[in-house]
């Protein structure tokens, strides 16, 4: 081989292995979250860092336009739960049924909500209700088991459950009415004491969204830290806390290239 062109082959290999690792995505903003795993993957819809040991994302950040929120029915193939090609031992639609289906109650709660499946993505002017089979893909990775907890069905994700009643906050309130661009971070929070298992998925006691959105204010964000299967619920706000609250009960730094300071002039007093 000529030794320019070899150099040249070097140097193209280098920058392709520096746009991989240092993917930029949408659904990042100021940063990914610092992590000690590899366990990261990139999707249309959301980008997720899963944790083999409780079979639950760790986190998963996604951003949503208001045309993203333009989603299908939940019916046919869309409403089918998949297997991530890119993960091995996420939990199976199998494994959910029995005791989690029956009395414990737990539902596939999705980290990333099937609601921001949706938007003409790739800007051709059809949506995946139109039978754009390009936006296909992105429903179909929001139904991947990988992006599944479970959750209590009557006091969490079901109607006035706090993490139902965020969703609706995010969706209705800010995206649908105010039609703000939001980029959300959800992810779960095992403590040191005892959680509930079955088959090897760990139900998580604590749940957390980060929520951020521009207005003609500026930047707004609203951390919330959410407790599992609370039967007295409160209001939403009650649930507020700050950025630094969630690193600390994580292990991670959102928003890096914000200092400490910087990220927590952001969040409502
Ligand atoms: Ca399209
Ligand atoms: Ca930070």
């Amino acid at each position: 081989m000529h030794k320019l062109s070899f150099i040249g082959l070097v140097v193209g290999m280098l920058c392709l292995g520096s746009a991989l690792f240092g993917q930029e995505s949408e659904h990042i903003y100021q940063g990914l979250p610092s992590s000690q795993t590899d366990l990261i993957y990139y999707r249309k819809a959301y980008v997720i860092e899963w944790d083999p040991v409780h079979k639950v994302p760790r986190w998963v950040a996604y951003h949503v336009t208001p045309d993203y929120i333009m989603t299908p029915s939940r019916k046919g193939h869309f409403a089918q739960f998949r297997g991530d090609p890119d993960i091995d031992n996420e939990a199976s639609e199998k494994d959910y049924e029995g005791q989690f289906q029956t009395w414990r109650n737990y539902a596939k709660g999705h980290l990333a909500p099937y609601y921001i499946a949706g938007g003409d993505r790739d800007h051709d002017g059809l949506t995946a209700a139109d039978g754009d089979e390009d936006e296909y893909q992105t429903i179909y990775e929001i139904n991947y088991m990988s992006n599944i907890a479970p959750q209590d069905q009557y006091d969490f994700n079901g109607a006035g459950g706090l993490w139902y009643q965020l969703e609706t906050y995010v969706r209705e309130d800010l995206i649908r009415t105010k039609g703000y661009e939001v980029w959300v971070y959800a992810g779960t929070i095992f403590g040191p004491s005892s959680y509930d298992e079955y088959k090897g998925i760990s139900v998580p006691p604590l749940f957390y969204k980060i929520i951020l959105y521009k207005n003609e204010e500026g930047i707004h964000i609203e951390p919330y830290l959410l407790p599992h299967q609370r039967d007295s619920r409160g209001e939403l706000s009650d649930y507020l806390v700050n950025v630094d609250m969630i690193e600390a009960l994580t292990g991670l730094d959102f928003y890096p290239e914000w200092d400490k300071e910087e990220q927590e002039r952001f969040v409502e007093e």
